[in-house]
């Protein structure tokens, strides 16, 4: 893409309005803009990040078996009259009138809407176990949405859906949701650690949420500083396997973490004293087990092996999507922009041209940007005619992980400069080298 035709209406100014750096760098990057109180459109740039958070998303759920699905955001009450849901739900839910005067709502999650689907088709043991899930957008009339995209009442969220037999096959579920997030969150170069949480409106007594450590989180959180020390690594994981799936859930759960609600005086018994942390953290994920809640409520029934007509055990699995790129942006800063880990970057690697109209400075960026776009990357090439410092100060706001500059004084030596946005390092090499350097990165992610 080339600058002088993206879409980047960057701000200059620091908006007032917004009170964390992520908000405050995500309307500044023009990647965002608020339509009503938590309600935002996704300007190019932040669509971009989106589609990447949400296929990592997609490709680490499929790989653990599960299935992609797509359900409405506006939804019959009646559905969750059945689950007593419609009413205990309160004012977060977003209750519409069509013009038969029936009742509506725009989905907070899908519980309802699932269960209804797997009783309408399934009715064997024999078609468990089953997960599917959706990636869609939400709403919850938050009485403060804020912090941008982090608390919005619209929202992006991934829900996924399990329904097994027994209790044993649905924990197995719970813990593939545990190692899949695990991968999908290192994927996004955060670190997210799962900690014992309270089920809220879900139900159930089993859950786990994902938080990312960042001062300005929401949740208060308990842990034992050794959690922060696990790493989830490249592990060969077989997601059919019970024990390997129970095992690494084991070694993420074991330790001492908890968030504010099921919060009590246990962190000071369970963990040594010098490491006990109370901390801030972000929640971009959530895993629930809640039985036969739902299936009992709605009738989700099968007929086992044995020929008894039994309620399926579920659970449910969520990931904040749109919420994830304000976690990311809180994780990965500094005070010049944000620093986008490789494997979210909206573009793979900024071109910036410092003597844009000098024939031999363009022809060198062009050749650039065609070699990128060769190998499969996806370059951003400021060919706009702008002073150097705007030019920079704009790469560093977007947070582009590498740059490549191109200037009429480095030609005459036949080499550019590579530049890591996180480490402020700059190598001079030639144009091709450069190119063959960024590839080898991302070939490695
Ligand atoms: N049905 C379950 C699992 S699918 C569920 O809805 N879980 S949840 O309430 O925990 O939401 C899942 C994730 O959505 C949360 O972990 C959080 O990351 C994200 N989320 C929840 N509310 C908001 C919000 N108002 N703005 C942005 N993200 C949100």
């Amino acid at each position: 893409m080339r600058l002088s035709r993206y879409f980047l209406p960057v701000l200059k100014e620091t908006p007032s309005e917004a009170q964390i750096v992520s908000h405050r760098l995500m309307l500044r990057a023009g990647m965002i803009k608020q339509s009503s109180a938590g309600i935002y459109s996704w300007l190019p740039l932040g669509f971009k990040v989106l589609r990447k958070l949400e296929n990592i998303v997609h490709e680490e759920q499929q790989r653990a078996g599960h299935m992609p699905m797509l359900m409405p955001t506006i939804q019959s009450a009646d559905l969750w009259r059945e689950s007593g849901r419609y009413d205990a739900f309160g004012a977060e839910m977003l209750r519409i009138k069509d013009r038969h005067d029936r009742d509506l709502l725009f989905t907070p999650t899908a519980e309802e809407l699932i269960t209804d689907i797997f009783r309408a088709h399934v009715g064997s043991y024999k078609d468990l176990p089953l997960t599917m899930y959706q990636i869609q957008w939400k709403f919850r009339d938050e009485i403060r949405p804020r912090f941008g995209v982090m608390r919005g009442r619209e929202f992006y969220m991934k829900d996924g859906y399990n329904f097994d037999l027994t209790k044993e096959d649905a924990l197995h579920a719970y813990n593939r949701h545990l190692v899949s997030y695990l991968r999908t969150y290192e994927r996004m170069g955060l670190k997210a650690i799962p900690m014992r949480a309270d089920s809220g409106a879900m139900g159930g007594d089993n859950t786990h949420e994902f938080l990312v450590l960042a001062e300005t989180g929401e949740s208060e959180v308990f842990y034992d500083n050794a959690v922060t020390e696990l790493s989830f690594g490249d592990r060969e994981i077989d997601y059919d396997d019970v024990a390997q799936c129970a095992g690494v859930m084991d070694e993420f759960t074991n330790l001492y973490a908890r968030t504010d609600e099921t919060h009590d005086a246990a962190l000071f018994e369970a963990v040594p004293e010098e490491r006990r942390r109370v901390a801030r953290g972000i929640e971009v994920g959530q895993i629930f087990y809640f039985g036969t809640k739902y299936s009992e409520a709605m009738g989700a029934t099968v007929q086992g092996p044995d020929g008894k007509v039994v309620p399926v055990h579920m659970g449910s699995h969520g990931i904040g999507v749109s919420r994830l790129m304000g976690a990311i942006i809180e994780a990965s800063h500094d005070d010049k922009g944000i620093i986008w880990p490789e494997g979210v970057t909206p573009f793979h690697c900024g071109i910036v041209n410092l003597r844009q109209g000098d024939v031999e400075a363009d022809a060198a960026c062009l050749a650039l940007y065609e070699g990128l776009k060769a190998l499969g990357l996806d370059p951003l090439y400021d060919d706009r005619k702008e002073g150097a410092g705007s030019k920079f100060a704009t790469m560093d706001l977007i947070g582009l992980p590498w740059r490549i500059t191109v200037g009429p004084r480095g030609l005459k030596n036949g080499v550019v400069e590579l530049t890591s946005r996180r480490t402020g390092e700059s190598e001079e090499l030639p144009p091709e080298e450069a190119i063959k350097r960024v590839a080898e990165i991302y070939a490695a992610i």
